[in-house]
């Protein structure tokens, strides 16, 4: 049973608005008819899960209905649809954004507030779908929310992973990985749909054929059979307007997989060797942006890519039958990097070997229908299989992705450079040498109709430094699509203040169109809206403390300001920077404790790849040195530092509305994007931060005089980076040269001298690969200028309205108008009720 919560709702997400009397009745009704019927129990008894549980039944009933007209809305029209295939999708939690979209949360709040329960309470009872890494993975599910609200016919595809992305413990400072077994209990969001299951070919061998006509063909004899179920999980458009759909495919074993052993009346065997075919999407694979070449992997890649397309053919035929002339005008696929690549080989599999198509036409047909999205230039996260792997699992895949390159190679390539054997073997699909690999990005490339960056500077980056050659050969191949946000979660649904002011300034349709929170900019030098912004802010702080002392027992000022730095623990995205930087902020305190500093609190969130030393010892030396600096009462409480263990959707939306400074400090050229920097700035934090990704366009709109901009540019650090000599900057600064040194002591690690040194080593020895001590210097003068600025409360109201109020671009609706317009070609197609 739940006690009847003292006071209902932190002030951050309270909102006055008024609430239609009846539908608050009659959503309690619903919600208590769910928890009796549905659930099976009572008001009297129920606990925080059931009331969450019946509140999800009382939405779903709006969402199906809806889900059935968007359905039926397509189908009728048979327009052109975009299928976006992705390993990840990073949803979180789903309760509060669903509400928010059919503009219930109010009403759903009233509700259970007359049952003495507070909305935020019983939502925390969710756990978030964790099933995706960081970034990428979160793009998605943007883009998913933002198809359903502009009305684009979509389906999303992926991975129904048993566990999603690890849960972080942090035990004595270093991190701890844990399952996530997120649907346990069931996930009540889901429907499985048994009608729509696929049976996937894998293994065995290929066989040659010669027809009657003496050609030759292939004949793929599959040693296994997997079974793919869907799972569908129902995306609601803003306002309702369509809801479309995430169909996740979960793998189980046939009985097919089994068949020899059966047969040799191995029942019980047979049983057990069930687990190898229900391996394949157990888990979600732990690192950001590499994977070295395992084999489980690819096998995923291939499952979910060939669920996906058998479902996009059985649609397609289902009004089409087996003309397959239309196929590419009805159907746009993009891929989400080169994770799902393995469809293109076997969508020319299956329009070869089982519709019977000419290769040409198979060609011609693939072609047209995929699109790449490249997300990273770092050459580990370029994905690379081994062949004798494809030899293992795909060995038509193979055959045909040699066919693909034979004709390339020899079409194209040797049409523009004849006779050019050095650009051939650049441009291959296969990469030569002791183990030959198959090069995923060059298929992408070679196959899809548009290729895209995700930034500015990272799409020129694509075209100019990492496929140079192909952009000679095809010009108009490669594009930019700016990443974007949707502001229905990343404003409305987390920062219900902020919402409200919107509300008030630019009246309530910008969630649909966020060009219009520009009027705020009016009144960034009023005093009354000045103190307004900044109220909400304070607010978010107060309840952000509240969470930090819950989650580490370390106590916050709200008054201080928060420097925020949350995602992926990376080298290249440089939380050692920011430590250093703690670090000399630190000793220059212990040198002069009674100096005026602004009371800072830095917030740190980040997983580490559980095979990634370095990144753990990160993490390991930030907590080191916070547990050190939160305990020193020298410092008479000045700085604090936190790390937020288990970094993820539901943490970020409590985190971002609460930052007064944005991190966003990667090396200039090596974050493609990034997308935390867009939702910070939304929320009215100042970037600190490098040009790099979409900084250059976030400062583009708020202008650099609102932001702390400083480091090297991605041309001055191509130009150092060949003869960059990290002892150069060490030895010419001496606090630099203080700071590294700490590192080497056992000052943060009492007992344990060298707990701290790899860093260091990193740093000095191995080269600092990206430039952190070249940037400190720079660095550190930002943080200056931050500090100056915040002592001027007016001033940084200002700065802060500004780059909230300008980052209507940064929608991803406007990504999502882009793809539509400029790759997929794709119309928006209203759903009537
Ligand atoms: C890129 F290659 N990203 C990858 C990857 O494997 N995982 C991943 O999350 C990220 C980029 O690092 C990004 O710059 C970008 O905004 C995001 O993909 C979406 O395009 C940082 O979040």
């Amino acid at each position: 049973p739940v006690k009847a919560a003292a006071k209902t709702s932190t002030s951050a997400t309270q909102t006055t608005a008024t609430v239609d009397k009846a539908q608050v009745k009659a959503f309690k009704e619903q919600v208590e008819k769910h928890l009796r019927t549905t659930i099976g129990t009572s008001p009297v008894k129920a606990s925080k899960l059931a009331w969450w549980q019946a509140v999800v039944a009382t939405v779903n009933e709006d969402i199906f209905g809806r889900l059935t007209d968007t359905q039926q809305t397509h189908a009728k029209n048979d327009t052109r649809a975009v299928h976006y295939l992705s390993a990840e999708f990073l949803m979180g939690r789903l309760t509060i954004n669903n509400l928010t979209n059919l503009e219930k949360f109010d009403v759903a709040r009233e509700a259970l507030k007359e049952f003495g329960l507070d909305i935020n309470e019983i939502c925390e009872e969710e756990p978030d779908m964790a099933l995706g890494n960081g970034g990428l993975g979160r793009l998605a599910a943007c883009f998913m929310d933002s198809l359903a609200t502009c009305n684009y016919p979509c389906v999303g595809y992926g991975i129904h992973y048993e566990n999603g992305l690890f849960r972080q413990e942090i035990r004595a400072g270093k991190q701890v990985e844990r399952p996530d077994s997120w649907r346990e209990y069931g996930c009540p969001w889901e429907a499985c749909r048994p009608e729509s299951v696929q049976n996937i070919p894998l293994g065995g061998y290929v066989e040659k054929q010669t027809a009657p006509d003496g050609s030759q063909c292939s004949v793929w004899h599959p040693s296994s059979m997997i079974k793919g179920v869907p799972w569908d999980i129902p995306v609601v458009g803003y306002r309702g307007s369509s809801v479309a759909i995430l169909r996740l495919w979960e793998s189980r074993s046939t009985e097919q997989f089994n068949w020899d052993v059966f047969n040799a009346g191995g029942y019980v065997d047979a049983q057990a060797e069930k687990s190898l075919a229900e391996t394949i999407s157990k888990v979600l694979y732990p690192n950001d942006s590499t994977e070295a070449g395992k084999e489980l992997r690819l096998t995923q890649q291939y499952f979910f890519c060939a669920c996906s397309l058998r479902d996009i053919l059985r649609r397609y035929k289902r009004s089409h039958h087996n003309d397959f002339s239309e196929f590419a005008a009805k159907i746009a696929i993009q891929l989400n990097d080169t994770h799902p690549t393995i469809a293109i080989p076997e969508l020319m599999r299956l329009l070869i070997d089982e519709e019977g198509l000419s290769y040409d036409q198979a060609w011609d047909i693939t072609s047209k229908t995929f699109n790449y999205t490249n997300h990273t230039l770092l050459p580990e996260a370029l994905e690379k299989w081994p062949v004798y792997i494809f030899e293992k699992l795909l060995p038509r895949h193979l055959e045909l992705i040699y066919e693909i390159n034979f004709r390339f190679l020899n079409g194209p390539v040797e049409a523009k450079w004849p006779g050019n054997n050095e650009i051939k073997s650049r441009l291959s699909i296969i990469e030569e040498g002791e183990v030959r690999k198959v090069r995923m990005a060059n298929l992408c490339v070679i196959t899809s109709e548009h290729v895209n960056g995700v930034a500015k500077i990272h799409s020129k980056l694509v075209k100019e430094n990492l496929f140079p050659d192909y952009a000679q050969l095809w010009p108009n191949k490669f594009c930019n699509v700016t990443n974007g946000v949707t502001p229905r979660r990343w404003i409305l649904s987390c920062n219900r203040g902020l919402a409200e002011l919107y509300n008030d300034v630019a009246g309530k349709d910008w969630p649909l169109d966020l060009d219009k929170c520009e009027v705020l900019k009016k009144y960034a030098d009023k005093k009354e809206y000045q103190d307004r912004f900044m109220k909400i802010k304070h607010d978010n702080k107060v309840a952000l403390a509240k969470t930090i002392k819950e989650l580490t027992g370390v106590e916050v000022d709200p008054n201080a300001m928060f420097d925020v730095q949350v995602k992926r623990l990376h080298e290249y995205k440089r939380q050692h920077l920011n430590l250093l930087y703690i670090m000399s902020l630190y000793k220059s305190l212990l040198e002069d404790p009674d100096q005026d500093i602004v009371p800072q609190v830095f917030i740190f969130g980040a997983k580490a790849a559980p095979a990634y030393t370095l990144a753990k010892d990160i993490i390991f030396a930030i907590n080191a040195v916070g547990e050190k600096i939160n305990n020193d009462l020298r410092i008479k409480g000045k700085l604090k530092v936190v790390f937020l263990p288990n970094y993820r959707v539901s943490l970020a939306e409590k985190i971002i509305p609460a930052a007064d400074i944005s991190e966003q400090i990667s090396t200039a050229g090596y974050e493609a994007s990034g997308t935390s920097n867009m939702k910070f700035s939304m929320n009215g934090a100042l970037t600190l931060g490098t040009m790099d990704g979409a900084n250059i366009e976030i400062v583009e709109q708020a202008g650099i005089e609102n932001n702390f901009i400083f480091g090297l540019s991605v041309d001055e650090v191509l130009e150092l980076k060949p003869r960059y000599n990290p002892w150069d900057y060490y030895n010419a600064d001496h606090d630099l040269k203080a700071v590294v040194d700490w590192l080497d002591s056992d000052f943060f690690t009492p007992g344990q001298p060298g707990a701290l040194s790899s860093i260091k080593t990193s740093l000095l020895n191995n080269g600092d690969p990206f430039l952190v001590l070249a940037d400190f210097a720079s660095y550190k003068e930002a943080h200056q200028r931050a500090q100056k600025l915040f002592k001027d409360k007016a001033k940084w109201a200002r700065a802060a309205m500004i780059n909230s109020a300008t980052m209507g671009i940064f929608s991803s609706d406007r990504s999502i108008r882009d793809y539509a317009e400029n790759i997929w070609t794709l119309r928006s197609q209203i759903v009537k009720k």
